[in-house]
């Protein structure tokens, strides 16, 4: 403790973590703080270069609108997300986020990000808003063009320093402390405002991947809740925090399914050779209105799979070779279809060479050329993710353009992107019920939310005082080495002491309870009431085992952090699963006690946590469509 030298850092606005959003955010920032005469900070837990989702690179771009182009219209976004999300979506959020999106695709390929061109010129389509990337590189490119851009206002970039949670000054953000994952300094870091983007949450739940597989998951396990926790600790409303998002992945690796759907127009099929979308057609049915929209809403697709394995159908295959043998049929001769073979393998490698090299690593491992033989998928264990097909996160005030009359008193709260605690602004995976915004929509999100920030800042010109003990929060934030350090010699083991508990056993113990009280793999994703309740009840004794992690080390005490972290995700979630009393997202979570859709539940189920009591408060939000029907 007594190594522990403190850092103070003040600035006026902090950039907390160095993710799509935060790339996106210190860009924007950096131009409106140079007009302004601030300063700007950004503090991430790795190396920006490659941290977060991206850090391995991604082979698409999920969101591009086209708008210029004439190609599809603000509505049509609006529209496709709220279907996605059985109706559950911020409408002015999504437009705002799908109105500067394609600004920033321009940026990427202006930044020397490759994007597939097809013979006219014009950008390679996977879907109708997908764009084909040669992406290994994306996350580098990127955070080349934030640091620079930071380097021009001589912002401050401070890498590998683990953010543990908030400073406040009553009712708004001061500013948040953490420490380095690297030297033995705690860091106080000031602020006027925070752009808030540290991702997800991974492992909140038990992976399919255990033992020595432990580690590979879809999305990157170094998302860790950190957004839920540190918006929830400082006081903001929460939504959608029920709306986990479970991927069907190809099974043991997680390599992506979207190119083999769209691109490739794979099919997937069960043992028998029948495929679950058309043979399960009929269910969707109970899913009305939205079982009959088009794309079939991610997880309706998910639960017409699930039937089929729930009913012994499995193995679930994507249909590799079909489709590839089908797409290069259809060339006029043998030459041109030979041709077409080759160009199809290749892109079905890069596709996960890209984005998910352990996949690639597997069909290597078992032999399997995707031309000849099919590879099976299976649905993933639940992530928290705002920017995919979940909606988990902050509840923001909207931009105030994009109100309506109805929308103005519940969506609107002076800043675009502020949360409910003054001066936090959220963005990417932290922010919620704006779906479907993945890379592409995180980072301009991240510029929107940046900018709203500013303004915050310009017209609330004045350091908060921070209230709070900071001598006190260092002593609890290395509290598990002092406790590892004072308890290790009691038992020949480390592993294993009365006195403390380690963080991995800790994330097994939290993993096994939301397993199989919150509806996960192992309880093929169904929960009720009396489980949820049993589960907060395992919760609450997890957290006073909190107060006993052990670390052996830096790099151990941002383990126990994250674990932390990933608790109050996980609370937020149970809580909020137990509150909703119904079932909308079959493919999602099934609460077998209120197993359909109900229209009383038409509504955002959003929660909120009082720092100072201690109580968690339940709250409906309405849903109001800014787009017609
Ligand atoms: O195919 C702390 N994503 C995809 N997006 C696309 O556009 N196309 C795709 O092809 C995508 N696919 C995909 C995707 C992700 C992954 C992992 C795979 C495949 C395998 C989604 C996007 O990546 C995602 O939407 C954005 O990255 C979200 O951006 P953002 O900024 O919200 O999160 P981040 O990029 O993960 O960054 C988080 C940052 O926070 C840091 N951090 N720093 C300090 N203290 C702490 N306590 C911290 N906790 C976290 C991180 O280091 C990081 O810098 S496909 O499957 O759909
Ligand atoms: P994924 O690889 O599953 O993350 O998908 C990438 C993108 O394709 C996302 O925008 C998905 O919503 C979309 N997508 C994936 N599969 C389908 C499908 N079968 N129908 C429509 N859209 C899909």
């Amino acid at each position: 403790m007594e190594n522990f030298e403190t850092v103070e850092v003040t600035t006026d606005l902090l950039i907390l973590g160095g993710g799509m959003a935060s790339c996106g955010a210190a860009v924007e920032a950096s131009y409106w703080a140079k007009q302004n005469g601030l300063k700007v900070t950004l503090v991430d837990k790795a190396a920006m270069d490659r941290s977060g989702a991206v850090a391995m690179g991604l082979s698409a771009i999920n969101q591009y609108v086209g708008l210029k182009d004439g190609e599809n219209s603000l509505e049509d976004y609006v529209k496709y997300v709220r279907n996605d999300l059985m109706g559950v979506a911020r409408e002015d959020l999504v437009a705002s986020i799908a109105r500067n999106v394609d600004s920033s695709v321009h940026l990427f390929e202006k930044w020397g990000l490759p994007i597939w061109k097809d013979a006219e010129g014009g950008y390679v389509h996977e879907g109708r808003w997908q764009l084909m990337i040669n992406g290994e590189s994306y996350k580098v490119i990127v955070a080349e063009a934030a640091k620079n851009a930071l380097k021009e206002v001589d912002g401050e970039i401070f890498e590998r320093v683990f953010i543990v949670g908030p400073l406040m000054d009553g009712d708004r953000v001061a500013g948040a402390y953490g420490f380095s994952v690297r030297e033995n300094k705690f860091y106080v870091f000031k602020a006027k405002a925070i752009m808030l983007a540290l991702g997800g949450a991974v492992h909140v739940f038990k992976p399919r991947s255990t033992g020595e597989g432990l580690g590979r998951a879809w999305y990157p396990p170094w998302n860790s809740g950190s957004s839920a926790a540190f918006t929830l600790e400082a006081g903001a409303e929460m939504t959608c925090q029920e709306v986990r998002f479970i991927p069907v992945r190809f099974k043991d690796a997680y390599g992506p399914v979207g190119a083999w759907f769209l691109l490739f127009k794979s099919r997937a099929c069960n043992f028998r050779g029948e495929a679950y979308m058309e043979t399960r057609r009929d269910e969707l049915q109970n899913w009305l209105p939205y079982g009959s929209v088009k794309p079939i809403p991610a997880n309706l697709r998910n639960w017409l799979g699930m039937l089929d394995v729930m009913d012994g159908l499995g193995p679930i295959y994507m249909m590799t070779h079909e489709a590839i043998q089908k797409l290069a049929a259809a060339m006029p001769d043998p030459v041109e279809q030979k041709k077409k073979l080759k160009e199809l393998e290749n892109e079905a490698w890069e596709d996960f060479l890209d984005m998910t090299i352990s996949q690639a690593i597997l069909w290597a491992a078992t032999d399997t050329q995707p031309e000849e033989k099919p590879s099976e998928i299976a649905a993933a264990e639940p992530y928290f993710i705002g920017s995919h097909s979940g909606a988990s996160g902050a509840w923001l005030s909207g931009p105030e353009d994009l109100q309506t009359d109805a929308t103005k008193a519940d969506y609107f709260w002076g800043y675009t992107n502020m949360s409910t605690t003054k001066g936090l602004f959220c963005a990417g995976d932290a922010s919620g019920a704006s779906s479907h915004k993945f890379s592409s929509g995180s980072h301009a999100e991240g510029r929107i939310a940046a900018k709203g920030a500013v303004k915050f800042i310009v017209e609330n010109n004045t350091q908060p005082n921070v209230a709070d003990d900071v001598e006190a929060l260092k002593t609890k934030v290395v509290a598990p080495m002092a406790l590892f350090d004072a308890e290790k010699g009691k038992t020949t083991d480390p592993d294993i002491n009365p006195a403390y508990i380690r963080p991995k056993m800790y994330m097994f113990r939290l993993q096994k309870l939301m397993d199989e009280y919150a509806g996960g793999v192992t309880a093929q994703f169904a929960t009720n009431k009396s489980l949820l309740e049993k589960g907060l009840s395992l919760l609450a004794d997890l957290r006073v085992d909190a107060e006993k992690l052990a670390a052996e080390d830096l790099h151990e005490l941002m383990r126990c952090w994250e674990n932390v972290h990933r608790t109050w995700q996980a609370e937020a979630h149970v809580r909020t699963v137990l509150y909703r009393e119904e079932t909308r997202w079959p493919g999602y979570y099934f609460r077998a006690d209120t197993p359909k859709m109900s229209d009383d539940w038409f509504c955002f189920a959003n929660c909120k946590y009082d720092p100072s009591s201690g109580e968690w408060t339940m709250l409906k939000r309405p849903i109001h469509k800014i787009v017609a029907d």
